[in-house]
């Protein structure tokens, strides 16, 4: 009777719940690992002929050889179902060492030049049969090599002479956690932080094994888990030993953790009268704290440093340099291999010459003084993340320094977790950027993977756009740029296409038609929200504060927090004169670069008034005056966005209702912030052109004063909000 009763009671739950609800329920917390069962038969019929069981010695206990036999377990039971009994042959995992007895193949020459992350994936016949071998020179490996074959299964490609192996070009590739002890995020909407610290050590929440297998799964290698406006209270005993319990979850996945130093610690919780890097007892005390950290955390990686910056204390308060302070903390960590990441976001008003200048200005001086295992943090461009940046002038400048780059995941200046804004293709622009210091092909790639200058440590950093919502990032498409982070962290030449396929498919599905078209999507994004917000170089015109949305106007405060420093419009032109007639920021950069970037014929348009003051009469490339051509690009992004709400609603019947009605939403909204932005920037730089708004574009809907008078409120992220 009971039975009956019970199925009876599940029958009625899946009936009233809609079957395709129920099918495909989706809210976006497995990101792109989510192993759905294939259902194309044919593929499904040609993996289970040549997947058995999974081969692993564990008997040496490791960590993250037992991660790798898990998730190749997860990922093959979800995709492919159980295969007990199977009589294919068996997969084989493991070092090169534990596996060679099972192949008669030697896999010396393949491994060798792999390093200690280096994967080795390959199908080998072996008359009569063919098996899969998952190797490395580490587990480490082995377990990115789990993650790179469950990749190749989630996108339905062959097995058939499978040869997958591949090594980073980048040792360090981190992420940075903007993440305050109060649990807020500054500059993330996706919620709060997702390091719950009064729960910690006591409980471990299951989605920091999850954070740790997306990381991993995206050869992400290390975390600073605390906001680069620091709190010094995270070096204490009772914090140190939350840092431990996440450590020793994230250890097995291969990822080591960092923390902030706020300068002023040996002042704030260690009872010194000073923090001046060189007075002994502060070096002292760095080297104990250093000392006490390891005691928690034996593989802890380092610091992240933010000194004299925006507030931030720094050596500068006691009258020394960068390189004194980064030193101090560097000799505090040798001894137990760690590094400093030391921020070079430093500018200061009370400098009179153009911010662009400043931290080129600072820190090519100190070249060479830095000790060998500090490196240079150096945002994508000299400004602060802007929607387009031409890269940072310091990038090769300071050869004997290694550079790491820092880019931002999370779209402070793009709409935060709201607006659709796939990241990869400009990060490809700075990486791809010619510096041209040591000749052609000096990249911003070859500077910080240290093939340039032969760096002894090489990094990059993604400021996260993690936060804990259950999708982890907001909007469900933003964990695309998560997932190109490390892709392009891994290996910065792999392509932007390539990426968006690869986490389209793993994140959504294989359908043709639905691939292509949310490739598409994601490969406009980025330009369009440069054509509706900042256009043609523009830079720094987005509202006070909270960043969300347009401020042109703004002019009050410190005049480098201000936006009309940046465009500088009036009745002539707009446009900010960085060449020699200007603030001749330009000749921080090689000549080659000076030469196409100093002439407004030929530099690129998307750079024109990051330079240069131009007329509003100025004869653009397309034939337009500069002012029609600017309101002409506003349109143009906001027609794209329009553009994208039919195409993804066409899209409906091959996605689950959850993540095709949050993005649907999205885009409407991103639509009508879109047209904001047109119409607040055209109503304002109007009043300085004095020109009509040409044919082809909508007029603004609203007077300028709606605009200027229009406040948001509680933005998610707005530091101001967070204290
Ligand atoms: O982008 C700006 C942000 C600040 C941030 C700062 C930085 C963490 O507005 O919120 O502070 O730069 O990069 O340090």
């Amino acid at each position: 009777m009971r039975s009956v009763i019970l199925i009876r009671l599940v029958a009625l739950t899946v009936l009233l719940y809609p079957l395709s609800e129920y099918i495909q329920a989706e809210d976006g917390y497995r990101l792109w690992l989510r192993y759905e069962p294939i259902t194309d038969a044919n593929i499904r019929a040609s993996y289970l002929k040549v997947l058995g069981d999974i081969e692993c010695d564990l008997s040496e206990r490791s960590p993250q050889l037992t991660s790798a036999v898990e998730e190749l377990r997860m990922g093959l039971d979800g995709l492919i179902g159980d295969r007990a009994g199977s009589e294919a042959p068996s997969i084989w995992l493991g070092i090169q060492q534990n596996i060679t007895n099972k192949t008669r193949s030697n896999l010396e020459n393949e491994l060798r030049d792999l390093g200690n992350e280096g994967y080795l994936v390959k199908e080998i016949q072996e008359d009569p049969e063919r098996k899969i071998i998952i190797t490395g020179n580490t587990n480490k490996g082995v377990l990115y090599g789990v993650f790179v074959f469950l990749r190749h299964l989630q996108m339905h490609r062959p097995i058939e002479g499978m040869n997958l192996s591949s090594s980073p070009k980048i040792s360090n590739r981190l992420l940075n956690h903007w993440d305050n002890l109060t649990q807020t995020v500054e500059r993330t909407m996706a919620g709060s932080s997702i390091w719950n610290w009064f729960d910690l050590p006591y409980y471990i929440e299951p989605h920091y094994t999850d954070y740790a297998r997306a990381c991993a799964s995206i050869g992400i290698n290390g975390t600073v888990l605390t906001n680069v406006n620091a709190n010094a209270t995270v070096l204490q005993p009772q914090f140190l030993e939350k840092v431990a319990a996440l450590a020793d979850t994230f250890r097995s996945y291969g990822i080591r953790v960092y923390l902030t130093a706020r300068f002023s610690a040996p002042i704030e919780i260690g009872g010194l009268r000073t923090a001046d890097p060189l007075d002994p007892q502060v070096q002292a005390w760095w080297n104990e704290k250093a000392n006490e950290i390891y005691s928690y955390i034996p593989d802890f990686g380092g610091f992240l440093v933010k000194a004299n910056s925006e507030g931030q204390p720094g050596p500068q308060n006691y009258g020394r340099n960068h390189a004194d302070g980064a030193n101090m903390l560097a000799r505090a960590l040798e001894p137990h291999g760690g590094i400093v990441m030391w921020r070079a976001f430093v500018y200061d008003f009370e400098v009179k010459e153009d911010r662009h200048k400043q931290a080129y200005t600072e820190f090519t001086q100190l070249d060479g003084q830095f000790l060998p295992n500090v490196l240079l943090q150096i945002k994508n461009g000299a400004i602060d993340f802007m929607p387009r940046e031409p890269f940072h002038p310091l990038f090769g400048a300071t050869p004997h320094t290694p550079q790491a780059l820092e880019l931002q995941i999370t779209q402070e200046y793009m709409g935060g977790d709201v607006h659709l804004a796939y990241l990869a293709p400009m990060w490809k622009e700075t990486l791809n950027a010619d510096t041209f210091v040591s000749g052609t092909g000096s990249t911003v790639g070859r500077v910080i993977d240290g093939s340039l200058f032969a760096y002894k440590h090489s990094a990059i950093a993604g400021v996260s756009n993690v936060g804990n919502e259950r999708n982890w990032t907001g909007h469900p498409m933003a964990a695309a740029n998560w997932y190109a982070f490390g892709r392009l962290a891994w290996d910065h030449e792999i392509r932007s296409e390539s990426i968006a396929e690869e986490w389209t498919r793993m994140t959504f599905n294989n359908d043709p038609e639905f691939v292509e078209s949310v490739k598409d999507l994601l490969l406009s994004s980025h330009p369009a929200v440069v054509d509706y917000s900042m256009p043609l170089g523009l830079h720094h015109i987005m509202a006070a504060g909270h960043h969300y949305g347009p401020g042109p106007w703004h002019d009050q405060g410190r005049p480098d927090w201000t936006s009309t420093y940046y465009h500088q419009a009036d009745e002539v032109g707009i446009g900010f004169d960085r060449t020699q007639s200007g603030s001749n920021a330009l000749e921080q950069y090689s000549h080659e670069v000076v030469k196409k970037w100093g002439d407004p014929q030929q530099i690129e348009e998307e750079y024109l008034l990051w330079f240069h003051h131009i007329s509003w009469e100025f004869t653009m490339p397309s034939g337009n005056s500069l002012w029609d051509e600017l309101c002409l690009r506003y349109q143009r992004g906001v027609n794209e966005v329009a553009k994208w709400e039919k195409q993804w609603e066409r899209l409906r019947t091959k996605v689950d209702h959850q993540r095709h009605a949050r993005i649907t939403a999205l885009l409407k909204r991103q639509h009508q912030d879109a047209i904001f932005w047109k119409d607040a920037c055209l109503s304002y730089f109007q009043t300085f052109s004095k020109r009509p708004i040409p044919n082809g574009v909508e007029k603004p809907a609203r007077n300028l004063e709606y605009y200027m008078n229009f406040k948001l409120h509680h933005v998610p992220g707005d530091p101001a909000e967070q204290w």
